[in-house]
């Protein structure tokens, strides 16, 4: 049976990721840190489903991950990195440095070390697909995306060059980058504000977790031969806007 990761799993993308590979027949490891979340979870999927309370950010847990988890869940062959977070909307000069650290830490730091981590036992096993979740803020700027969008953009680009070490072996390297998503707690995160988090989605209709656990779905059943490199998502109401010039 095939065993998959999927980081993030409490809640939004990583919940419904981890529903929907159950639902496929897979196992799943979630991992987040709100332990009583992922006990519901676990309440819900059964014994498909293993809890793993983990921060993203404690790259010492991180790295000794397989040899914590029990002997028959070890031999993963799906690790989707998908926890992550966007905190503050603030132009670079204006923000926190705690903010930008603490992106930094998960985004960037805890995805690293997990990748790390797995890497070797899917190299040893020549089994395995990683699956990032990116963002379109790592493509097309926008003000106050700076440390955000320059952490997906840091995901987008070790998908790629993992693609490069990795050629020769059976496994796969994805980095999904999608556009404006509601249904989760991205945006109460980011802003810290409920109104201004209900606002972004005011007269839209957003990508919901749904959408993207369908397309991770297709991702990892794709045959064995096929790598989708890279999928760039949005919802049908939004599009790359355009320059900025200072006319003062
Ligand atoms: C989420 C997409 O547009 O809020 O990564 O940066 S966006």
């Amino acid at each position: 049976m095939t065993t998959a990761l999927v980081t993030g799993a409490s809640a939004g993308f990583g919940r419904e990721i981890a529903r929907r590979l159950v639902r496929e027949g897979m196992r799943v490891i979630g991992v987040a840190r709100r332990a009583a979340r992922l006990d519901a979870l676990a309440a819900e999927l059964g014994a498909s489903f293993l809890p793993v309370s983990c921060d993203m950010r404690d790259v010492s847990a991180l790295s000794d991950f397989q040899s914590s988890l029990p002997a028959s869940w070890r031999d993963i062959d799906i690790l989707i990195n998908n926890a992550g977070l966007a905190l503050g909307i603030s132009k670079a000069q204006e923000s926190r440095w705690a903010d930008w650290a603490q992106m930094i830490e998960t985004n960037v730091t805890g995805l690293t070390a997990l990748t790390h981590a797995l890497l070797p036992g899917m190299v040893a096993r020549r089994r395995g697909h990683i699956v990032m979740m990116g963002s379109i803020a790592g493509r097309y700027p926008y003000q106050g995306g700076n440390v955000y969008g320059a952490t997906k953009a840091y995901v987008a680009q070790f998908a790629a060059n993992l693609r490069t070490d990795l050629l020769g072996l059976p496994i796969r390297v994805t980095n999904i980058a999608p556009g404006l998503c509601g249904g989760s707690e991205f945006s109460a995160v980011r802003m810290a504000d409920a109104e201004a988090a209900a606002a972004v989605y005011a007269g839209t209709t957003p990508i919901t977790p749904i959408d993207i656990a369908e397309i991770v779905s297709w991702v990892v059943q794709q045959p064995a031969h096929v790598n989708v490199n890279e999928i760039e998502v949005m919802p049908v109401c939004q599009a790359a806007g355009g320059l900025a010039i200072d006319r003062s």
